[in-house]
């Protein structure tokens, strides 16, 4: 497809969706963190689940930093429409490029005017977060200061709570805030705790921090990192068998790619 057209059915599908995901019960269901230009690292998630008995929930930041930035992007966003209900793309802050610019961003600064609005345009149009009725969400970065869940569908571009979603870091520290460096908000435990309480949440599965603890505040927020763009790292995805009680993020199993 050229640009234009599956930027177009990529755009329509995602505000048909809304900004949160319900993920069906009875099926499995994998997390994908960052894949970041990675593109290889999307053809193996894809060649292993992808299936009509699997959901496939990418978390964001599938530009910029790996070596196929556009590869990457254009064979999730194919693969999202060829598999709608089987493929879910939610936002990271590098898909946040039309909200709030950041540096550096090697994709973006590569397309050109005309290019950049048109993939910024689009991508301003993804799912912030996909709710799993056992207890977990998945999203990019931190919670949205919400009291329910349904109250994401409702938050605005460019909002604290979109800054959370997309930008927001986590600290093994006591404390709502822990800081807020270079325009990513960092939270500490007590904040979680408080939302989780709200939410009636038993898991978070996140990305966007490659370096962050694979579990914080007692196995509940997981963090997985799906790229070889920070080099070394390994690529995990998280995955949810049907059937399951939930009873914190250690009932995930977490798998190489
Ligand atoms: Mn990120």
């Amino acid at each position: 497809m050229e640009d234009r057209e599956l930027l177009a059915a990529a755009e329509k599908r995602f505000r048909e969706e809304g900004r949160l995901i319900r993920l069906p019960e009875g099926k499995t269901i994998v997390f994908v963190g960052d894949t970041h230009g990675d593109r290889e690292a999307t053809e193996e998630v894809l060649s292993r689940f992808l299936s009509p008995d699997h959901v496939i929930v990418f978390l964001g930041d599938y530009v910029d930093r790996g070596p196929d930035s556009e590869g990457n992007l254009h064979l999730l966003l194919e693969t999202k429409l060829a598999w709608p209900d089987q493929v879910f793309l939610l936002m990271g802050n590098h898909e946040g490029w039309a909200i709030a610019p950041f540096s550096p961003a090697d994709f973006w600064h590569r397309l050109g005017p005309r290019r950049e609005r048109a993939y910024a345009e689009a991508l301003a149009s993804l799912p912030l977060a996909a709710w799993h009725p056992s207890g977990l969400l998945a999203l990019h970065g931190a919670l949205p200061d919400v009291k329910q869940v349904e109250e994401i569908e409702k938050i605005q571009l460019g909002s604290a709570d979109w800054r959370k979603i997309t930008w927001g870091d986590w600290a093994d520290a006591p404390g709502y805030s822990a800081g807020d460096y270079f325009g990513r908000p960092t939270f500490g435990r007590d904040y979680f705790e408080e939302i989780a309480r709200r939410l009636s949440l038993k898991a978070l599965v996140r990305s966007h921090q490659p370096h962050a603890p694979t579990y914080l505040f007692d196995w509940r927020c997981l963090t997985i990192f799906t790229s070889s763009a920070y080099g070394g790292t390994e690529r995990t995805v998280a995955i949810l068998r049907p059937g399951r009680a939930l009873r914190d993020a250690r009932d995930l199993e977490l798998a190489s790619v």
